[in-house]
């Protein structure tokens, strides 16, 4: 049985409180670890040694130097790949197959990407005249904001950790990680890497515990956080904020999603299918950037719905490691209960169940684990809590459309506006339609592709800010003018 702790000034230290939860693996249920709960001090403990990094070694690093750590922070993760990739799918119980391409690859190169970015960046300066005569120089500089507070969720906990942590320290601040109470693994495992490769102690620091009236609140309140950075639902993103008001503090929000998926008739028929079946059922169905609203041309609905049938029925659940398994189980039994209770509603509304709608029979002990069958839906009304909530599990509903006008209209019907993936092989329609879905992020014949250096957040209640590549810079800096009167 593993147990994990917390991460504090370069040690791993348990709760002054004693307290511990369990760490349950979703394939089975079974326990695979305790998690020491963290409290105000451990929380406090963490953020003054994270406070105190920033005065020393760290704080006096170059922007080589720090560069040069972090490219051995990725390489300390890949030399340790099979270990990362085992905690994480212990954790959520992703196909390995999926872990092993995303997950622990984009873990590691969150901190190449980032360190690439710093390296490069460039400053303003402009002269002037000054009234005696004179001359001036102005020059822009980037300085850290301090200590971060990183609040994370458990969909993708390493690759959505890093994406944080990575700039954070390419931009020479320290951090506190708060990680999903349902993923502890790879935060913890990545403290083991930071001190093998020499990262200052209090640079990097993670405190275990929940949310409410736990490590998370007492994070976002703590007066000696400069930045928080959440990825998280909208409602948490929203008390977050208001601790984060309470002390000035800047707040970078990646929120939830009702993203819509859109294929017109002119579409490449197989690849639309192929990429809507992703976007609803990849990892589950727990991607921020999936689609649980499909909209098709009404020419090939039908034709459409019994092609993506056909891929959900073939995504076979089973354990992570079998190269077989099309589907993992969902994070814990209480999401499974919550998508339950939309697949209940959806039937009581008078949906079509196309595929799906339970649970399926899994063999042995597998059947303590929280599977679920993929699951579409047609023929709900658009004000439906199915089409209009987050439900973040592997389910869509699709709905036939006869114009673009019409389809535009019903895509931003929503609160959120994370992204859409839009299927057609008229170019001159993918352009006209782009700017007009209220989107942070489109994509056209393509889904989840994304180079690390292009800005990614969501626009209305999907969140506020823009991390990725230099974007990343404008929260995890601070911009400074110096004046120097030469002459
Ligand atoms: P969540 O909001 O329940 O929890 C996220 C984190 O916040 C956890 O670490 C949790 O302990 C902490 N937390 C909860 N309440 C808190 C509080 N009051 N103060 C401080 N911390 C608190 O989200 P989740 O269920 O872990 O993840 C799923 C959600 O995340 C979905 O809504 C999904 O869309 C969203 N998400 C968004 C993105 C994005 O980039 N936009 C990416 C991934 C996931
Ligand atoms: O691609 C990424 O780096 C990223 N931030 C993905 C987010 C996925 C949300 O679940």
């Amino acid at each position: 049985m593993k147990e994990f702790k917390h991460f504090i000034n370069g040690k791993f230290v348990g709760s002054q409180s004693g307290k511990k939860f369990e760490d349950r693996n979703p394939v089975d249920g079974s326990v695979i670890g305790m998690v020491h709960e963290g409290g105000k001090p451990e929380v406090d403990a963490a953020v003054a040694a994270a406070r105190a990094a920033l005065h020393g070694p760290w704080g006096r690093m170059t922007v080589p130097q720090r560069v040069e750590l972090l490219y051995k922070v990725a390489d300390g993760i890949n030399a340790r790949f099979d270990e990362f990739l085992a905690a994480e799918v212990a954790d959520t119980g992703k196909p390995v197959s999926l872990a092993s391409h995303l997950d622990i690859p984009r873990g590691a190169a969150n901190f190449k990407i980032f360190a690439d970015v710093i390296k490069n960046v460039p400053t303003e300066s402009f002269e002037m005249a000054t009234p005696d005569g004179g001359s001036a120089l102005n020059y822009s500089v980037r300085v850290p904001r301090g200590v971060v507070g990183v609040i994370c969720p458990w969909n993708l906990p390493l690759l959505l950790m890093t994406w944080k942590v990575g700039p954070a320290l390419a931009c020479g601040n320290t951090v506190v990680v708060k990680p999903s109470e349902e993923t502890p693994a790879t935060a913890t495992l990545l403290g083991e890497v930071m001190n093998a490769v020499g990262v200052p102690p209090g640079v990097y620091n993670v405190v275990h515990g929940f949310g409410p009236d736990s490590a998370g609140q007492y994070l976002t309140e703590s007066p000696d956080i400069n930045a928080i950075t959440f990825t998280g639902e909208t409602r948490t993103g929203q008390a977050i904020m208001g601790a984060a008001a309470k002390g000035l503090r800047p707040v970078s929000m990646e929120l939830g999603g009702k993203n819509p998926g859109i294929v017109f008739a002119d579409a490449d028929f197989d690849a639309a299918v192929e990429g809507i079946s992703k976007a609803a059922f990849a990892n589950c169905g727990q991607v921020c950037l999936g689609t649980e609203r499909v909209y098709v041309e009404r020419p090939i609905f039908d034709k459409f719905v019994a092609a993506l049938k056909v891929k959900a029925e073939a995504m076979k659940p089973g354990i992570p490691s079998d190269s077989h398994t099309g589907i993992g189980p969902l994070i814990s039994h209480e999401q499974r209960d919550k998508v339950l209770s939309f697949y209940k509603k959806a039937k009581d509304e008078g949906a079509t169940v196309v595929t799906g709608g339970g649970v399926p029979d899994m063999p042995g002990n597998l059947k303590n684990g929280s599977w679920i069958q993929p699951t579409i839906w047609t023929g709900l009304p658009e004000s439906s809590d199915v089409i209009r909530k987050e439900i973040f599990g592997p389910c869509c509903h699709v709905a036939p459309f006869d114009t673009e006008d019409e389809v535009v209209a019903l895509a931003n019907d929503t609160p959120y506006g994370l992204c859409t993936t839009l299927w057609t092989k008229d170019l001159g329609r993918a352009h006209r339609l782009s700017p007009r879905i209220d989107v942070g992020l489109t994509w056209i014949n393509s889904w989840f592709l994304r180079d690390l250096r292009t800005p990614f957040g969501g626009s209305k209640a999907s969140g506020i800010g823009r991390e990725g590549g230099v974007h990343s810079l404008e929260f995890y800096t601070e911009l400074r003018n110096v004046c120097i009167k030469y002459a």
